[in-house]
């Protein structure tokens, strides 16, 4: 590089306060057009943006150029969520810059954090699914693992949570309204077809081959997002899909007069990357998501396929250039878009397609849920994708004649391995996802050892029965860089100054904390530390809520998409019964609590959504009870999401994990809590059974019913209604909810669920209250001693 365009560079590469100031304001110049005297914090923070961005671009191109030299294989992580949250203070801890950045806004007076909360929680998930993507990411830059996120840039992410009268009230979230300095737009963009037939044609060697004639064909345009490791040189990055006409509007059309067929086209191709789905929903809308997992996959196996020519000369050299990690079944129709392109496009036969795709795709499960297994309609495939259903076809043709050798007496077995339900009777024939990423993989995973045993023993059996050598367990992870380090920066130093800071890269290393356990200095400062971090919340709740929290309480936090299986009303159920008891004898000696709630219901999801409007409106009745309210509060926090996670994950004192055993596939919240000194109370479930056997089940509040003894509740044909009527606390919470207390006196609103309770309970709340609420006496007791 010629030496002016070098020293060019090191001005927005210097880490000194003195250059960080220099390039923030001319960024602020020259990007927001503002001056320091008239920007607003969101012009603060774009400023600051680029100048953070700045630091890094020059890191990327240069791990980008290593790996390229070292002929380095790329992992994909194919994942139709990525839930990152903020990235600033993210990125500058990464590049530990955090210090000089502070120094140089105290520089020009002006205040960091209120300009890190200009900046909106990118919110491209629904929970836990997108947010484990998110920190694979963080990990694997950190590692110096070369790897590429591909996913889709929604216009819209999840939405966002509003409260009215308890109600949850959804609001768009247009993200991209203000800009997002992290991206670049880049110039690749590859085709997508949709719908039409197939042909079939000899090619010059008489070779039978296939064409497939689509009905419409869309583009997708990538967007990167950097990704920096922690403390390395190395940037990753995170490539997202923006789908687009081939032009902004056909002007053949328009020539011929159709300006609004044109614009409609135009319309339609953008529909596909328009919003994230929410959860839960209903059937319908199910064409749009078939259409959405298609075209981002598509168009990251055309880039990857590019690169892999590029740097290795051939396709059939795709393995060596590149593994592929699918999120869920939501990629899984790669399996089939994989073999369309090297079959069809790249002209490899059969064979030698099958072999590479099988070295080249790995599957991870996250449900042990029968309902949340994705399986789509044949005729809907048939009218999306027709080439990619004979191609599946074909697999299980081939897969179920291998099966045969094997289970050749087991019609029953061969129907559920088939790639193909083939429904009841005359009923609809589908797709199934999962068993095309089981036979199309090379590994499959589930996210916790318990629920790696029990895919191995149900839902997976056939296929454990058939390939136990492709199982293996990955239990999740969260990263400790946002999750300690930005989240809590007192308890960040407190780890530091007592065991150094090779825990940021391995958290192994705090287990060295244990030899000051029982230091009383130490103690004091881990109890200040969770004070300050409760006063710190508090003080939020204050702001957003108007409800003043006392930090001297225990804190016990329930944060998670609401949904029946994590069973939020059962918390609620003990609030109730413990409000009820208070009324009853004023001066029954609780330990005061604090009872945090948060987390968003699917829009379609009626029963989640009336737990809500539940909690909210015990939170009242209790906040207008004079007395009660003396030891109990609680409160709701609106908008649960990364960014709201990072100030309520420090604060709590109690984290509840409380899910019906076998239904949590591992929980990544519960490793958060536990990561800032929260200890729990909860089932044996998903990685609660690891997090216990880490933290000694001395220091862990465990209740409820086992994998087996849920099994068992089923078998000898569980009444909750019996259950409800030998305990006289259950009856009393229950009946107090139905005597219209907690609705103005309407005694039906909540009964949907109190007769779901009661006549069903499909997860076994009544029969794991009694276990729970003294369970819940325990923690009161032990809370009074610090
Ligand atoms: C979650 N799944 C699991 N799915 O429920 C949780 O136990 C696990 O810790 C986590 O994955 C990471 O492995 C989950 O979040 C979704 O949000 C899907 C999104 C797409 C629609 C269906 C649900």
């Amino acid at each position: 590089m010629p030496d002016t365009a070098e020293r060019a560079l090191h001005t927005r590469i210097a880490r000194s306060v003195d250059a960080i100031r220099r390039s923030f304001v001319d960024n602020l110049f020259y990007v927001t057009g503002r001056t320091l005297e008239k920007a607003t914090n969101l012009d603060l923070y774009t400023a600051l943006a680029f100048t953070v961005r700045d630091r890094m671009l020059a890191r990327m191109v240069a791990a980008e150029e290593i790996y390229h030299r070292r002929g380095a294989k790329t992992v994909a992580y194919l994942s139709a969520e990525f839930l990152l949250g903020p990235h600033l203070a993210n990125n500058m801890l990464n590049l530990r810059v955090t210090d000089n950045v502070r120094d140089a806004m105290k520089g020009l007076n002006l205040d960091l954090d209120a300009i890190l909360e200009a900046e909106q929680d990118p919110g491209l998930g629904n929970g836990g699914l997108g947010r484990l993507a998110a920190c694979y990411m963080d990990s694997l830059a950190t590692l110096e693992i070369s790897a590429t996120g591909y996913g889709i840039r929604y216009e819209y992410g999840i939405f966002e949570q509003t409260i009215k009268d308890g109600w949850q009230v959804e609001v768009a979230d247009a993200w991209l309204r203000n800009g997002i300095p992290w991206e670049l737009p880049r110039q690749h963009r590859y085709p997508v077809k949709f719908g039409g037939h197939v042909e079939r044609y000899r090619d010059d060697e008489r070779r039978e081959r296939v064409r497939w004639i689509p009905e419409s064909t869309i583009y997708g345009t990538a967007y990167d997002t950097p990704i920096m490791g922690y403390g390395v040189l190395n940037v990753n990055k995170l490539r997202l899909w923006k789908s687009e006409a081939r032009e902004s509007f056909d002007l053949q059309a328009f020539n011929v007069g159709d300006y609004y067929g044109a614009v409609n086209d135009m319309v339609t191709a953008q529909n596909i990357s328009k919003v994230l789905h929410p959860n839960d929903e209903p059937e319908a809308g199910k064409t749009l998501r078939l259409r959405q997992q298609y075209f981002f996959v598509s168009c990251s196996l055309q880039d990857m396929i590019r690169l892999t020519l590029r740097d290795n000369g051939g396709v059939e050299h795709f393995a060596e250039r590149f593994v592929v990690q699918l999120n869920d079944t939501h990629p899984a129709i790669s399996i089939a878009e994989f073999m369309r392109l090297l079959i069809d496009e790249h002209l490899m036969d059969w064979d030698a397609a099958w072999a590479l795709t099988r070295r080249s795709f790995a599957y991870t499960n996250h449900t042990l849920l029968p309902e949340a297994l994705e399986t789509w309609p044949v005729d809907l495939f048939q009218r999306t994708l027709p080439r990619h259903l004979e191609i599946i076809y074909e697999i299980n043709t081939r897969f179920l004649d291998d099966a045969r050798v094997r289970f050749l007496d087991e019609p029953a077995r061969l129907a559920r391995l088939s790639l193909i339900d083939e429904g009841p009777g005359n009923g609809e024939r589908r797709v199934r996802m999962a068993n095309l990423a089981c036979v199309g993989s090379m590994a499959i995973n589930g996210v916790a050892s318990l629920h790696t045993e029990l895919l191995k023993h149900t839902v997976l059996k056939d296929f454990h029965d058939m390939w136990p050598e492709k199982f293996r367990n990955k239990t999740n992870g969260v990263t400790p860089r946002r999750f300690i380090a930005l989240a809590n920066p007192p308890l960040a130093r407190l780890f530091d100054e007592t065991v150094g800071d090779a825990w940021l890269r391995d958290l192994g290393q705090l287990r060295a904390l244990e030899t000051r356990a029982a230091d009383s200095a130490f103690q004091e400062r881990w109890r200040a530390i969770k004070r300050v971090a409760k006063a710190r919340l508090s003080d939020r709740i204050r702001r957003t809520c108007g409800v003043t929290l006392d930090p001297d309480t225990l804190f016990d936090v329930q944060v998670k998409r609401v949904h029946e299986y994590k069973r939020q009303h059962l918390n609620v159920l003990h609030i109730v019964s413990l409000y009820h008891r208070l009324r009853q004898s004023p001066t029954l000696d609780v330990t005061p609590r604090t009872f945090v709630f948060g987390g968003k219901a699917a829009p379609g999801y009626r029963m989640a959504k009336l737990i809500i409007k539940l909690i909210n409106s015990v939170a009242d009745v209790i906040e207008r009870d004079s007395h009660v309210n003396k030891v109990l509060r609680v409160v709701f926090v609106p908008d649960f999401n990364v960014k709201t996670g990072q100030d309520i994950y420090p604060a709590a004192d109690l984290s509840e994990q409380i899910s019906t055993a076998g239904k949590e596939a591992s929980g990544t919240g519960n490793m958060k809590f536990t990561m800032n000194g929260a200890l729990t109370i909860g089932t044996l479930d998903g990685a609660n059974v690891e997090i216990r056997a880490a933290v000694g089940e001395e220091n862990f509040f465990l209740f409820g019913k086992t994998v087996e003894q849920v099994e068992a509740t089923w078998a000898s044909g569980y009444r909750p209604r019996e259950v409800y009527e030998r305990d006289p606390d259950l009856r009393d919470a229950i009946d107090l909810i139905n005597s219209g207390l907690f609705s103005h006196g309407d005694r039906g609103l909540f009964r949907p669920l109190t007769d779901n309770l009661l006549d069903v309970d499909p997860f076994l709340v009544c029969a794991d209250f009694r276990d729970y609420v003294d369970c819940q006496s325990r923690v009161d007791v032990a809370y009074r001693d610090p």
